[in-house]
């Protein structure tokens, strides 16, 4: 075997133990959710022929000649019976696109599509496009809204890093051909992780929104709004009201957005976020819950206190550590809720609940009692009331 030969044959043996590598759950997990082993979508699912010049004539040392640096920040949906994930692709050239990847069962054998998805662009081209959200939207469409990102005009020549952040949208009937519709204009100069209500609210689209004062600063604006637009063809949302705020010495002091579009129940809108507040070390991104009422879409009825999930052992360090991310997750016909969530802007997981799990949690579990007293208060009601299911002869326990 020639020098090309043995490296393509190494090179297709790795990526076939990797896409076909079963997952397994890490138990017994705390009740809430199952973690699994392995991401479920890293740069190296990417199919060899992305990177890959094949032509041993062109590419005589079979060299990598479009770089995958990473794979993270899926939308999700469940569609002809697989899961599908359209992941945030970031090549080496820093600029990311939106690939589809499918698996049989949601937990592992994810693969690509043949190609990444083509996004039309508008008059004013995206530089950057990343975090889709997908729903399937009662008026019959797929929409997938995802941030949009432009230098910003009114930047100084020296300065190239000033940017414009807004929500793109397109749709879909069949995932494959997409309509790009124009860029939604709201009160807020900037906006990022906008998310579309699945149902029409007194006629009109509901959009979560999360204006923003700068790139990267929730300055004045941050937290989770709300708006109503007439015509998501022309979208604009003249009122946005802020419907879960930034919040002093939180998890999401710093600045908030929605997940994936929330999930009906018959107790509420379940809803997932990721919160935000700064440490000596940088930014720590976990995800949170809340519930909104079914009718008043913009009343949280319930939030537990802090995080839901947190980065954990690999989770914790990627091109941007301490970072958890979610913009998919699926309610399957079996009542599983797969939570699909990114790692430090650089690779996806699954985490494993119900829609039983998930309601019991957002509605059993201790709200915030914003200060430390409170938080001592929490934990003595529940030793007292587990008092009584203490065994003497258990030596764990040391209670009377
Ligand atoms: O780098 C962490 C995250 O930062 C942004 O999220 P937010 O607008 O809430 O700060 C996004 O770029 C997101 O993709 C990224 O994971």
């Amino acid at each position: 075997m020639n020098h090309y030969s043995e490296r393509l044959a190494q090179l297709e043996q790795a990526y076939q133990t990797l896409v076909t590598r079963p997952n397994e759950p890490i138990l017994p997990g705390n009740g809430i959710f199952l973690r699994y082993r392995y991401p479920v979508l890293t740069g190296g699912h990417a199919p060899l022929f992305w990177r890959y010049d094949l032509d041993p004539a062109s590419n005589p040392f079979l060299m990598e000649r479009f770089g995958i640096n990473s794979a993270f920040n899926a939308g999700a949906i469940k569609w002809q019976g697989r899961y599908l994930l359209m992941a945030r692709v970031e090549g080496v050239d820093r600029k990311s696109f939106f690939a589809i990847a499918e698996s049989p069962n949601g937990i592992d054998q994810f693969r690509f599509r043949d190609y990444p998805v083509q996004i039309p662009e508008t008059e004013d081209p995206d530089i950057n496009i990343y975090d889709i959200r997908l729903v399937a939207h009662e008026d019959g469409y797929i929409y997938g809204l995802f941030c949009t990102e432009r230098r910003d005009p009114a930047a100084a020549p020296y300065d190239q890093s000033a940017a414009l952040a807004g929500c793109g949208i397109v749709r879909t009937r069949d995932l494959q051909s997409w309509e790009r519709l124009p860029d939604l204009q709201t009160p807020s100069p900037q906006q990022r992780n906008v998310v579309l209500h699945p149902e029409l609210v007194q006629g009109q689209y509901a959009f979560y929104t999360r204006p923003q004062d700068g790139f990267i600063e929730a300055g004045t604006g941050g937290g989770i709004g709300f708006g109503l637009c007439s015509d998501i063809t022309r979208p604009v949302i003249t009122q946005e009201s802020i419907l879960d705020g930034k919040a002093y010495h939180t998890v999401y002091e710093v600045k908030n957005g929605l997940g994936p579009a929330p999930i009906k129940t018959e107790q509420g809108w379940l809803h997932l976020a990721h919160g935000v507040r700064n440490t000596a070390a940088g930014l720590r991104y976990v995800l949170y819950m809340f519930m909104t009422d079914l009718q008043d879409l913009a009343r949280i009825t319930h939030k537990p206190a802090g995080y839901f999930l947190a980065p954990e052992g690999e989770e914790r360090i990627g091109d941007v550590s301490n970072v958890v991310f979610s913009n998919g997750w699926i309610a399957d016909d079996d009542g599983r809720v797969l939570i699909y969530y990114g790692s430090s802007d650089t690779r996806m997981h699954v985490a494993v609940s119900s829609v039983q799990q998930l309601l019991d949690y957002v509605t059993h579990s201790p709200a915030d009692g914003g200060r430390s007293a409170e938080t001592v208060n929490t934990v003595y009601r529940i030793i007292n009331k587990n008092k009584q299911y203490l065994s003497h002869a258990n030596t764990a326990y040391s209670l009377p």
